[in-house]
């Protein structure tokens, strides 16, 4: 029997010693076991079901090879992953990575956060990630297609509408899951939901492009809220130019706050006055349709460009990083505090290292963990699957509404388990032990499987 009580360190040098080399997966880890131990060590039912220790190993990796041709004839090898994290509570779901920094490191922390994003969205969704170390810059459509379709060769045999549900995520949007949709599609001679983020024209949902960004801007709004402040009139910065960040400055901006400051990995531009909507339709044409760099954005319409500056270091309210994981570390948290920012919302998934996280919370600044403040992405997925197996498309406005009400509810969640007696809501710890919660009750149901 293993009743006596965990021991945050004792769990982590455990976790470390069994998956060494893998330290984003530590990490996402060591955030989640300090919110959930001191909650698992007074349910002493978690700890003889060695749940934590469950839920911290993945059901399954599958590891693949990809070979592709390139449009000069030449063989070309990359390697292809899917990580089925946890489907206690629903089929894997999670996105699919095409970056080639990409490790299996990087794809268990997405798995594992994935599985107390999925159960704070309310919708009966279990997690899993993948991708590959292919990278999609530089490439011809045809180059890209040709790597699609051979991952999804391998993929389809792993996936399902009811085992194992991919969508997008960085590098993967509209083009790559048309591409690898088509080969599935082919291969199993079925036309069901199997991916999400699809083109409308073929089972995709409306507003699944929008979802992460608009859903992370409803978060922050209800959070502010909640601390009877609002985002209209707040200078607002946003890290990165792709799918979450520029739906995230779109939201703000029909919302009344203003947007000064975006970035891409090449660097970051200025715009003292905030965006106006003209030149967020010219970026999102610049990214989304002609691939480009934001230099060319400040060159167009002569504003800033720093390649050396990040967007923590412009003074603002509010700040929403919307790139990468650790893109904002501790001397960006300070910056942050220094220059009086009320309010940081994670769009990307763990873009605050630990360090950054505490300093911000330390010093009151609000603080919207990823799990619960981008779930409005997979969330609108979760809906898209309900239109795939219901056969018919519900509006913009229905979506939206259903959207809103979800973020409201995992904000309320956050709130109901992040409540400090006499103290702030920790919504960090509210969205890891209310995530925790409901798969942990799901595996205990089930046994010992
Ligand atoms: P995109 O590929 O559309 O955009 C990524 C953006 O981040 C680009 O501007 C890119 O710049 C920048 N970026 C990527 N890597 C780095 C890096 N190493 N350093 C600096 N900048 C970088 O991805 P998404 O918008 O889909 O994803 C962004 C984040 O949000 C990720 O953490 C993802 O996991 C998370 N997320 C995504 C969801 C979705 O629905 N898409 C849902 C929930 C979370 P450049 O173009 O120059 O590379
Ligand atoms: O990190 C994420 O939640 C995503 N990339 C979206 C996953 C999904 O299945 O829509």
């Amino acid at each position: 029997m293993f009743t006596s009580k965990l021991d945050l360190n004792d769990f982590m040098s455990g976790l470390v010693k069994r998956n060494p080399y893998e330290p984003d997966f530590h990490q996402a880890v060591e955030e989640v076991a300090e919110s959930v131990i001191p909650f698992i060590n007074q349910h002493p039912e978690y700890i003889q079901e060695r749940v934590l220790e469950r839920m911290t190993e993945p059901d399954r990796i599958v590891a693949f090879r990809v070979c592709w041709e390139d449009d000069d004839g030449h063989i070309r090898v990359n390697r292809g992953y899917r990580v089925q994290f946890n489907n206690a509570i629903g089929p894997y779901k999670g996105g699919l990575r095409f970056s080639p920094s990409l490790t299996l490191d990087t794809l268990k922390f997405l798995g594992f956060e994935q599985t107390f994003k999925n159960s704070l969205t309310t919708l009966p969704l279990g997690a899993a990630k993948g991708g590959s170390d292919f990278n999609p810059k530089g490439k011809s459509d045809r180059e890209v297609m040709r790597f699609c379709q051979s991952f999804m060769t391998e993929l389809h045999k792993h996936i399902g509408a009811h085992r194992d549900i991919p969508a997008g995520d960085i590098g993967v949007g509209g083009r790559e899951i048309s591409y690898m949709y088509g080969q599935y599609k082919r291969l199993e001679n079925e036309f069901q939901g199997v991916l999400t983020g699809k083109g409308l024209e073929f089972g995709g949902s409306l507003i699944r492009k929008e979802a992460t960004g608009y859903g992370n801007v409803f978060f922050t709004e209800e959070l502010l809220r909640e601390h009877n402040l609002e985002l209209a009139g707040m200078r607002c910065v946003v890290s990165g130019t792709g799918n979450v960040a520029l739906y995230t400055a779109q939201k703000l901006m029909a919302l009344g706050a203003r947007v000064i400051a975006l970035s891409d990995s090449s660097g970051s531009i200025y715009l003292p006055e905030g965006m106006n909507a003209e030149q967020l339709y010219w970026m999102i044409d610049l990214k989304e349709n002609r691939r480009g760099r934001i230099a060319e954005f400040a060159e167009h319409f002569g504003c800033v460009f720093n390649e050396q500056v990040s967007v923590w270091q412009y003074p603002c309210q509010a700040a929403f990083a919307c790139a990468t994981q650790n893109e904002l570390d501790l001397d960006d948290a300070k910056t942050l505090i220094k220059n009086g920012c009320k309010v940081v919302a994670e769009g990307a998934n763990m873009p605050a290292t630990l360090k950054a996280s505490h300093a911000l919370r330390g010093a009151g600044v609000l603080f919207a963990p990823a799990k619960a403040a981008n779930a409005g992405g997979v969330a609108v997925s979760g809906l898209e699957m309900t239109q795939n197996s219901m056969h018919l498309s519900w509006s913009v406005e229905e979506l939206e509404t259903r959207l809103h009400s979800i973020m409201r509810k995992i904000h309320s969640q956050c709130v109901e388990h992040g409540h400090v007696e006499g103290g702030p809501v920790d919504y960090v710890r509210g969205a890891n032990i209310a995530g925790f919660k409901k798969v942990a009750n799901a595996m205990l149901a089930y046994g010992v499987v």
